[in-house]
Formats: structure tokens, sequence, C-alpha cells
């Protein structure tokens, strides 16, 4: 945990004027929330506030409030170069490393703003001037909360920021049911719950919003897709690209697929695969002590969380990529038991 103090931060937000608010390439709803609810309070204290993301992030987060405000460096890169260029003040949330921000980190890299990191991944990177870092966060917008309350800004969580911090909290912990979250988080809801805010409206916003065909897709992974290895308490499924195009595959499809196989009885480790503009993607989820941080890192190019990371695969070809993450998991075995 690294924390520094308000009265820094205090300092740093009221002399800068020109700030830029990034979040990770292809954002998540806590990335999105924790962005734009620290948008949204900047905003209402009259300072000049920008949002850039990598690049463009799944319709059911369009609703969240400054949401049209968001600059896509992506579609936008000479508008984010400029905002970039002129900022005085840099906030990067929900990551903790250039490498997460594709060609927008080189933008980054070469700015003189000062730079502030709220985040809770591992092993951050040492490119900020202030921290606000927290691995046992259960989100960036438990984190966001926090830092918005110790500016002394309480009073200006109103219903929409509110709903963009309960959307990253609930969506990075499964809707609450991960053991990162804690008698904090709830009281953090609460308090979110306060303002009016509907939880059943968020709930419908983010989750009921599937197409047909994402549905039919979910369920060709469970039917035809999914291999179970109970003796190393192992799920996998994976789709080429003729797989995701033959479901009309959207940006957002495959989000949470991994996570199915956990509901089969003693299954702990799982991994999702696909296939994309050739490169060859890869998600991993774990139930207790194995570290799919560590693993990715280790073996496919990622990172992330203990029980939640990501990773690219060496070699752009599925099949070989699959063989070897088979090849490696005896080397686990002992790992991927341990309660
Ligand atoms: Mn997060």
């Amino acid at each position: 945990m690294q924390k520094d103090s308000f009265s820094k931060f205090k300092a740093l937000v009221k002399k800068s004027n020109n700030i830029v608010i990034v979040t990770h390439f292809n954002p998540d709803g806590d990335a999105m929330g924790s962005s734009l609810a620290l948008y949204n309070y900047l905003v209402k204290t009259d300072k000049k506030v920008t949002v850039i993301t990598p690049n463009d992030y799944p319709e059911f987060l369009h609703w969240l409030a400054g949401n049209k405000k968001v600059v896509e460096y992506s579609k936008q890169p000479k508008k984010a170069a400029t905002l970039v260029a002129n900022s005085d003040l840099i906030f990067t949330l929900d990551f903790n490393n250039y490498s997460r921000l594709e060609g927008l980190g080189q933008l980054l890299q070469s700015s003189t703003a000062k730079k502030v990191i709220i985040d809770h991944h591992q092993q951050p990177d040492n490119y900020a001037d202030l921290y606000y870092h927290d691995v046992k966060a259960c989100s960036t917008c438990e984190l966001v909360y926090e830092f918005i309350v110790g500016l002394g800004g309480k009073k200006l969580i109103d219903k929409h920021i509110a709903a963009c911090l309960y959307t990253g909290i609930m969506t990075d912990t499964g809707s609450f049911r991960f053991d990162s979250v804690t008698p904090k988080t709830h009281l953090i809801l609460a308090d979110l719950l306060s303002t009016g805010l509907k939880p059943s409206d968020i709930h419908t916003s983010i989750y009921d919003t599937y197409s047909e065909s994402r549905v039919k897709l979910l369920g060709y992974c469970l039917t035809e897709k999914m291999v179970v290895i109970p003796e190393l308490q192992t799920a996998y499924i994976s789709l080429s690209e003729k797989e995701l195009k033959r479901f009309n595959h959207q940006k957002g499809d495959t989000e949470g697929i991994v996570n199915y196989p956990f509901s089969i009885k003693g299954i702990t480790f799982c991994a999702f695969f696909s296939e994309g503009d050739g490169k060859i993607k890869i998600s991993f989820r774990s139930k207790g002590k194995f570290d799919v941080n560590q693993f990715a890192r280790k073996h496919f190019n990622g990172g992330g969380h203990i029980n939640a990371a990501g990773g690219r695969s060496n070699v752009n070809d599925l099949q070989k990529t699959i063989n070897e993450f088979l090849n490696l998991l005896p080397t686990y075995k002992k790992d991927i038991l341990k309660k």
C-alpha cells in the first residue's frame, strides 16, 4: 500500500488547471466508473478536466455521466495529444504501467505534467509523483471514493457520481461476491445508495444488455468449447476469430465468459483464450491461493491481480497457445490445488 497524504493531493489539485484522466486499454466498468466519477467531481470544483481512453469501450458503459465528453485516443489521436501536452496534472486510473495504454503511453511518457496513480493492481511502476495505491482495495472506484472524501468533496458526491462508483465496485467484485469485498466496501456502497441511486437500474444497465447473438455465443462456449480437467481443478474455453465472427462478435461480448466454469463444483482455475487481429488474448481467473498474476506475468506477457489477470500469447496461433498452457499446468498442480 502506498498512499500519499491528502495535504499533498490537495495542494497538487489546487494548483492544477488542466487535468487529464487516463485509464487502461479496453476500459472496463471500474476503469470508466472511476475515471468518470473523478471527472464529474473535478468538474464540480470548476476544474478543466478531460477523460482520455486508449480505445473504445462497451456500450453498456455509455450511460455513465460524462461519457459524451470522453476522448478516445484511437479515434482522436491529435486531440488527445494536444490535451496531454497542455495538461499540468494527469491522473492514471485502474492501471499502473504505461504498457497498458498502447500508443497513448508514449504521449504520457513525454509529458511533463505531474502524474498521480490511483489503482489497486499489483506492482505499480514508478512514473507517478503521487500515489493512492492499495492492492487490497476491491476496485479503483473504492479508492476514488476515498480520494474524493479525502479531498473534502463528500458533499459533492451526487447520484451521478455515485452511480459511476457503484458500477466499478459492482463489476470488479463480481457483484459484491469476491474476497476483496470488505465491511468498508459495504459502508461505501451504503453511502452511495443514500444519494438516491437505484441499484436495480445499474444492474440492468450493465448486465441485462446482451444481444441475442451474445447469449448464443455463451451457450456455444459452454456446450461446445468448454474443456474441464477435473484432476487439475481447471477449465478453459477458447474462441477463434472465425467462431467470434459466426456469432457477430461485438466488443465486450466475451467479457465474463471466463468465469462460467467456476459454477462447476471443484473448479478453481479458469482460462479464456480468444483470437483477434492476429493476436491471442488470454484471461485467467482463480479461486483461492493460486496467483494468476504471477502466472500471467511469467508465461503470457501479462499480469493483474492474484485471482484475475490477463495476458497475451508469445505465438499468434490459438492451438499452440493452448498447448503451451496445457504443458504448464502439471508444474502448477500443487499451487492450483492449494486451498
Ligand atoms: Mn479495477
